[in-house]
């Protein structure tokens, strides 16, 4: 198995990549190298087997080397590799966006594709500029984000992010009329929750002082992630989500769902939006869209959005977006072939079933050194630490590391520590991520 494994680059030749969201310094001083990559592990390149805690990045649903995608992509890229959709189509992506629209919430059923969560984010936020404008309502150009909110990192995700240091230095160049809700964390209330807290569904009423401030015929959408992600896992208060909606109605705004991380049973249905009942307008997703194999995003647009767009005359263009690789073939047939490797084992809705297993085990880290607040939907879960005093992140960072020194890699935001395993996991996998972390949180201190 090792004699397969890329050897690992000389301590140099790590200088040229300039890597996202890392401490390049850091890291290249003391690299993690990973090389291969099956079911629900990872080995590195000098031959340590790692299990995933956190599915890749939130993507790889199935587990990795999924043969069933492999070989769809290796027939794809032997066929076609690649076909504009501009002004041309190609069949396998309508196979795609129909069958994305037998799982989709109600009513979400007309698909556009991109290539990643940001692209996804962006592109929602013109499709509901666009749509206001087209309904003869071009004067609604606000969005309303939330703080601690991760949209990725273009200009319009960012802008209604609430990820402190994801905006600070781009301050000048962020969309204007843009305001944010407060988040719905509030360890002092709901520490220690299991599922989604109790307290705090009134939270959602700050929307209509937002709405009250700004005037709601100025504003085009809501953007929220019904559970945030990035910043360390934040859920809805029961409820909560129910009154954004309802508030939306009221004034005639859209609302978006960013499922880039909920979305593709990470939470027991195909969509949060589903697990939560509450159906937005528009729904950006990605990641797990093609279990990480091929870059993909898609957004899920309600049909009367898109119906506002087919008016006029049949030879314009109704929405000047869109990119080269918009349905490339070869991300369609890896998408074709994850969501069948999800329908055939059931993986849309397995994380329901072990969801109360799951619960069990990472709340018994409560009581551990430092561990302020244990969270969980799904299968996703995170321990918030204490931060040091004067170094926050110090702490989490450490527990990250020993993590991965012992066999287990889950994601560090500050000092919150982020599990969402692959799918496919199993019991005894269960009980060693979170072994491995409270082993890990008692070591650092
Ligand atoms: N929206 C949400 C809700 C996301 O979680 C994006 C948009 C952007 O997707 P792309 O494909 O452009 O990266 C994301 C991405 C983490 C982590 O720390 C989360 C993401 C990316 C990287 C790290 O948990 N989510």
């Amino acid at each position: 198995m090792n004699a397969q494994l890329t050897p690992a680059p000389a301590q140099g030749d790590l200088d040229a990549f300039w890597m996202p969201f890392t401490a390049n310094r850091q890291f290249k001083a003391n690299p993690r190298l990973l090389a291969r990559a099956e079911g629900m592990y990872y080995w590195t390149a000098d031959g340590r087997e790692i299990l995933d805690g956190v599915a890749g990045l939130w993507c790889v649903n199935a587990g990795h080397g999924r043969r069933e995608i492999t070989e769809a992509v290796t027939k794809q890229l032997g066929t076609m590799e690649y076909a504009p959709a501009f002004q041309m189509g190609h069949p396998i992506a309508f196979e795609l966006a129909n069958r994305l629209a037998k799982i989709a919430p109600p009513g979400l059923e007309r698909i556009f594709f991109t290539n990643s969560g940001s692209e996804s984010v962006d592109t929602a936020l013109k499709i509901a500029i666009a749509y206001h404008r087209a309904r003869g309502a071009g004067q609604r150009i606000r969005f309303i984000g939330r703080e601690k909110g991760y949209h990725g990192v273009g200009f319009g995700g960012m802008s209604v992010g609430g990820m402190v240091n994801n905006r600070k230095v781009f301050g000048s160049s962020m969309l204007p009329g843009v305001d944010h809700l407060p988040h719905t964390l509030d360890v002092g209330n709901n520490a220690f929750s299991r599922g989604l807290p109790e307290w705090g569904a009134h939270l959602a009423d700050a929307l209509e002082r937002l709405i009250a401030l700004h005037d709601g015929s100025t504003i085009a959408a809501v953007i929220v992630e019904p559970i945030a992600g990035s910043a360390g896992v934040v859920l809805p208060p029961i409820g909560y989500l129910k009154r954004l909606r309802e508030i939306c109605d009221k004034h005639d705004i859209l609302l978006i769902f960013d499922e880039v991380i909920t979305g593709f049973g990470r939470v027991g249905k195909p969509f949060a939006s589903q697990a939560f009942d509450v159906t937005p307008d528009l729904m950006t997703t990605a990641k797990g869209l093609t279990n990480g194999a091929i870059p993909m995003g898609a957004v899920f647009a309600h049909r009367k959005i898109y119906d506002a767009f087919m008016q006029g005359p049949e030879n314009a263009i109704e929405l000047f977006h869109g990119y080269t690789y918009s349905a490339h073939p070869v991300a369609c047939a890896a998408a074709l072939a994850a969501l069948e490797v999800y329908t055939k084992e059931g993986l849309l809705t397995r994380a329901a079933s072990l969801a109360s297993e799951w619960e069990n085990a990472v709340h018994s880290l409560r009581g551990l050194p430092h561990v302020i607040d244990v969270r969980n939907y799904g299968l996703i879960g995170a321990a918030e630490l204490e931060p040091r005093a004067g170094k926050p992140g110090a702490r989490g960072f450490e527990v990250f590391l020993k993590c991965f020194e012992r066999g287990v890699m889950v994601r560090q935001t500050g000092d919150t520590i982020a599990m969402s395993p692959p799918l496919i996991i199993e019991s005894k996998q269960i009980a060693r991520i979170v072994e491995t972390l409270g082993t890990a949180i008692r070591e650092v201190g």
